[in-house]
């Protein structure tokens, strides 16, 4: 009978094809294609209407058999192939539990930060105030009213970064291009503040500041300073030298000693450059202290009275003393840093000591 031998053909290929089927996709694609509503089983099974009653029967026994046979395969195929995807995915997902972790570093405050910090909470300790103001100054600010005379060197394109305004107002602008800086010192900060605050004033003036230098181990063209000013009645010398020993043993421990030798600021007069007993060698001489028995960490001195004078402060009634330290120095001293460069490279293995 030909209807039997039909389906007898389907079923060996629909057998061979769900047994080749390489994924569950392509397994399914074959069920649909076979015994799905428009399948080749079920097409053949349409005609089965117009058979003859005695025929039915074993038609219709034949293709239950048929369609038992592929089920069979392709629910064995469909096994088979469910473990193989579940194996391969179970592989992907697999974790080495015996690898090295990944270490992530915790974030940490730069040593400047760390030092400016302590150096002004020292200062807040006895009493002052923090102030900031900007970097970008002007030339009476930062030179001018801090008694520099128009000829001081530092006020040479050489030494100082001046800034040109390149806006339309600027350009339009006539008169010098040379009242407006990068600050130099944070001193201006100083200076605006007698400005608008009457003494007594206790202030103390952490910042970035900016001179032209070629980066070398021992400058960089922006560093970070921290300046202090004492202003009221009956401020002296004494003030001044009890001040910045208190401040040096509290920065570099109780047993070091500070000695005051006579300097030159055009702000201050007298003016002093303070040293520390060397840590290393306490002040018999070592390779640190380049065998002096010192470091120079600072400079200060009495507020000059003219610079009382572009601030409306009687200099009769009011003294004041006022000091300048670099942070990056402080560093370098403290921790022996050979290079200040080593400060702005961001290289974690050196920042990281700290
Ligand atoms: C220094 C050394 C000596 C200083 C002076 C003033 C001001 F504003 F009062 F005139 N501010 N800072 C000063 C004095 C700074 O740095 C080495």
């Amino acid at each position: 009978m030909e209807i039997i031998e039909q389906l007898g053909s389907l079923r060996d290929s629909a057998i061979e094809r769900a047994q080749a089927a390489r994924t569950l996709e392509e397994l399914d694609t074959v069920r649909v294609e076979v015994l799905g509503k428009k399948g080749s089983l079920t097409a053949i099974l349409r005609g089965l209407g117009s058979l003859s009653a005695e025929e039915r029967p074993a038609v219709g026994k034949a293709s239950n058999e048929v369609r038992a046979a592929i089920e069979a395969a392709l629910a064995e195929r469909r096994s088979l192939l469910a473990e193989a995807a579940r194996s391969e995915r179970i592989a992907a997902e697999a974790v080495d539990v015996t690898l090295p972790g990944r270490t992530r570093l915790p974030g940490r405050q730069h040593l400047i930060s760390q030092i400016a910090e302590e150096v002004v909470d020292i200062f807040v300790g006895l009493g002052y105030m923090v102030a900031e103001g900007p970097e970008v100054e002007l030339d009476h600010y930062n030179f001018t009213a801090l008694n520099h005379p128009p000829t001081h060197p530092a006020r040479s394109a050489a030494d100082t970064f001046y800034v040109r305004d390149l806006s339309a107002e600027g350009a339009a602008r006539t008169g010098p291009l040379t009242d407006v800086l990068l600050r130099t010192h944070t001193s201006p900060v100083q200076v605006r503040t007698l400005e608008k605050t009457r003494p007594p004033v206790y202030v103390i003036c952490p910042g970035r500041v900016y001179r032209r230098d070629i980066a070398d181990p021992s400058h960089l063209p922006q560093f970070h300073q921290i300046e202090g000013l004492a202003v009221d009645e009956g401020i002296t010398f004494g003030d001044l030298k009890g001040t910045l020993d208190h401040v040096c043993k509290e920065l570099f421990g109780k047993d070091r000693k500070t000695r005051f030798r006579p300097h030159f600021f055009p702000f201050t007069e007298p003016s002093a450059e303070v040293d520390v007993s060397c840590g290393i060698c306490a002040g018999s001489g070592c390779r640190f202290c380049k065998y002096t028995g010192w470091q120079e960490i600072l400079g200060c001195g009495m507020v000059d009275p003219n610079v009382f004078g572009y601030v409306d402060i009687d200099p009769e009634v009011h003294t004041g003393f006022a000091f300048g330290m670099g942070v990056e120095r402080i560093a370098a001293l403290r921790y022996d840093i050979p290079d200040l460069r080593m400060l702005v490279e961001g290289d974690m293995r050196f920042l990281r000591q700290f």
